[in-house]
């Protein structure tokens, strides 16, 4: 039986555990990537580890989300991270430079190399054929440190494309038709691997728009195979030596299989507040809006952009519509600037922001009160703008632009001819913002300047034998990180301060819960109860480490995100599931929860035994044996001694 392209890559790299589906396996990493929102705390707990240089053969530390500079805070973190990198072996992208995932697309990735980032979007090197998975913080120091990377062995969901996209659709309207079949839970434990024809039709940044937005399905990566579009995008890179061929065996068998006719697909907009909340946008025409973005690590390369500039050349933006466009990297700036379009990005009254994150994690743009956002980035979940009563729809380049011009939703279906796009035979290279690390034997001179924001990592205590714990907080489905612990442009400079970013936990959902945490922690701890894909979204490892600064000993819920729960494992937070979902209902904010056995249980991989008001509730035994070990340590830094297998 053929193997899936995944499967491949997955084979090449197990160094720990069995290649069996569903089975723990620890990957050989080949590269990793930070950014700044997650990099300081993962460096802080690199250093925790002693190792002196990274062990990978390539690592990036990237300057892109924490870019506005309104109090010294995140100007001493990106100091703080550039220190680290040159000490360490690390290359450091520096702000300005552009968002991780372009530029790692552009510059670093490589076909059938294995890479992880603490950043949930980092599948998007898939695109060129790469087995990319984000993951928090403390799992990408452990890679850096020569550590396996730990998962579930994940089914492979084929997504077969067939058929052409028509004029004026694009890869955003692909990954939102996929996200309207499957859900932003139809990905958890799976990777999507597109095949088929289709493939052929689409360039290499429609290909990582698509796996980009994979991070929305909840699933562990998304990858196409490198192939001759991948080899001449490469060799446009000045890295054609990077290049290899990967794809499945034609008899490769998936485990789910989903077919997705391009020719099929009209403009399609992610409502509010779900990106698999989707509508065409002919249903949604003629609705006014205020605002339009575009940009992000889904929607900014030189493609996007030139798009929008063809729909913009020689208009005005309408009166009630705000517009800004960040370029996804510096070398899609440079382009732009070059060719002119720029100039007509300029003249329509668009504001251009820097290659940076941006709006995307509300570093400014935010939109007005009851502002209609449209907005071609990767999520709209309630409140991210920094708006809370925003409605902000996903949508493609081609949509916003035209929506700008028009000062309500319009479908760019109507504004006629498309030009095809040819890709440039060479980029425009300049690696001048990228600062390699030190030689082996300076790297010990090398300053590490710590600014005062920057405090130290909170770390939990081996678990106890008896947790009694109050209810602190029930919540219903679908909570993401953002709920958890809130980003945007006040809280972000507080990434490298766990007391003062704690004070911001879950307020977005409740504003008394620190202080409510904080008054239960000291009789004992407390628990948070949730729905369905508890934890979505992002890679914060802040989601784990702040509910744990307030005395959190464990989420029980009906199911979790893969990363978040990870986050929560690797810091000793016991991630529980029910049994029997209709216990849910049985719970309360209040209540009084018990698990007097639960160190016994867990050592000896027993049911763990679990009361609730003195009743007995029911839970899965899915915890791993190496999850156990973690959550017995108190968490991955109390426990990690790496060694070359990775334990
Ligand atoms: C996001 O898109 O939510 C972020 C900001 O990039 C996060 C990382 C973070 O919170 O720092 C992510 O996607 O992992
Ligand atoms: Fe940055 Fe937004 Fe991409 Fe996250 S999703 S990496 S905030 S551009």
């Amino acid at each position: 039986m053929g193997l899936t392209l995944a499967e491949k890559i997955i084979n090449a790299h197990i160094i720990d555990g069995k290649p069996e589906k569903g089975a723990e396996i620890g990957l050989k990493i080949d590269q990793t990537l930070t950014q700044d929102a997650t990099g300081t705390m993962a460096y802080l707990q690199f250093e925790a580890m002693g190792i002196e240089r990274v062990k990978t053969e390539l690592s990036v530390a990237y300057i892109d989300h924490n870019t506005l500079q309104s109090g010294f805070e995140n100007a001493d973190d990106h100091r703080f991270i550039g220190g680290t990198a040159k000490k360490h072996g690390i290359y450091f992208s520096r702000p300005g430079n552009g968002i991780c995932h372009q530029v790692h697309l552009e510059r670093f990735g490589k076909p059938g190399k294995t890479l992880v980032g603490s950043d949930s979007h980092t599948p998007t090197c898939g695109g060129i054929g790469m087995l990319a998975v984000g993951a928090g913080g403390l799992d990408v120091a452990v890679a850096m440190g020569g550590g396996a990377y730990y998962t579930v062995y994940p089914e492979i969901v084929g997504i077969e494309l067939t058929g052409k996209l028509n004029d004026w659709v694009s890869a955003k309207d692909v990954i939102l038709a996929v996200l309207r079949k499957l859900s932003v839970k139809g990905g958890v434990g799976k990777i999507m691997e597109y095949f088929g024809e289709g493939v052929k039709t689409l360039s290499v940044p429609e290909r990582a728009t698509i796996t980009n937005m994979g991070a929305e399905l909840g699933a562990t990566a998304s990858i196409f195979p490198s192939d001759e579009l991948t080899r001449q995008f490469l060799k446009a890179q000045g890295r054609e030596a990077d290049y290899a061929e990967f794809s499945a065996d034609g008899d490769a068998v998936y485990d789910k299989t989903v077919t997705i006719d391009l020719s099929e697909l009209e403009p399609l907009a992610a409502c509010p507040h779900s990106p698999d909340n989707v509508k065409s946008v002919s249903e949604l025409a003629g609705t006014k809006i205020n605002q339009v973005c575009i940009g992000s690590c889904t929607n900014s390369s030189l493609q996007d952009l030139l798009k929008a500039a063809h729909i913009l050349k020689g208009k005005t933006v309408a009166e009630n519509v705000d517009l800004s466009i960040a370029p996804g990297s510096r070398q899609v700036f440079n382009m732009l600037a070059e060719n002119g379009a720029l100039s007509d990005l300029i003249a329509s009254g668009a504001r251009i922001l820097e290659s940076a994150c941006g709006p995307c994690i509300g570093m400014g743009q935010s939109p007005c009160s009851e502002g209609v956002s449209l907005r071609t980035f990767n999520r709209n979940f309630k409140g991210r703008s920094g708006t809370k009563d925003a409605q902000v729809y996903l949508v493609s380049p081609e949509t916003a632009a035209a929506s700008a011009v028009a000062g309500v939703f319009a479908d760019p279906r109507n504004l006629g001819k498309m030009p095809p796009y040819v890709m440039p035979e060479k980029f425009l290279l300049n690696d001048n913002m990228v600062i390699k690390p030190a030689a082996k034997a300076d790297a010990e001179s090398v300053e590490v300047p710590r600014g005062p924001n920057i405090k130290p990592l909170p770390v939990n205590r081996p678990l106890d034998g008896v947790i009694r714990a109050e209810v602190v907080l029930k919540v219903g489905d679908n909570i993401t990180t953002d709920h958890i612990m809130p980003a945007g442009a006040k809280i972000l400079p507080l990434r490298s301060n766990i007391p003062a970013i704690s004070e911001y936990c879950f307020t977005a959902v409740d504003e008394t819960f620190p202080e409510r945490a904080k008054a239960a922690k000291e009789k004992g701890g407390s628990v948070i109860v949730g729905g369905h894909n508890y934890g979505q979204g992002s890679s914060r490892e802040h989601a784990a480490l702040a509910p744990l600064f307030l005395g959190i000993k464990a989420v029980v819920c009906k199911s979790f995100a893969r990363i978040h729960r990870q986050n929560l494992i690797n810091n000793g937070i016991i991630p529980l599931t029910f049994r029997n979902e209709g216990d849910y209902d049985e719970i309360e904010r209040g209540d009084t929860l018990e698990m007097p056995l639960v160190k016994e249980e867990i050592g000896n991989n027993k049911d763990i035994t679990l009361k609730v008001n003195g009743r007995a509730v029911a839970l899965n035994r899915d915890l791993s044996e190496r999850e156990r070990d973690i959550i017995l340590a108190g968490g991955l830094l109390n426990l990690t001694k790496i060694t070359p297998e990775g334990r």
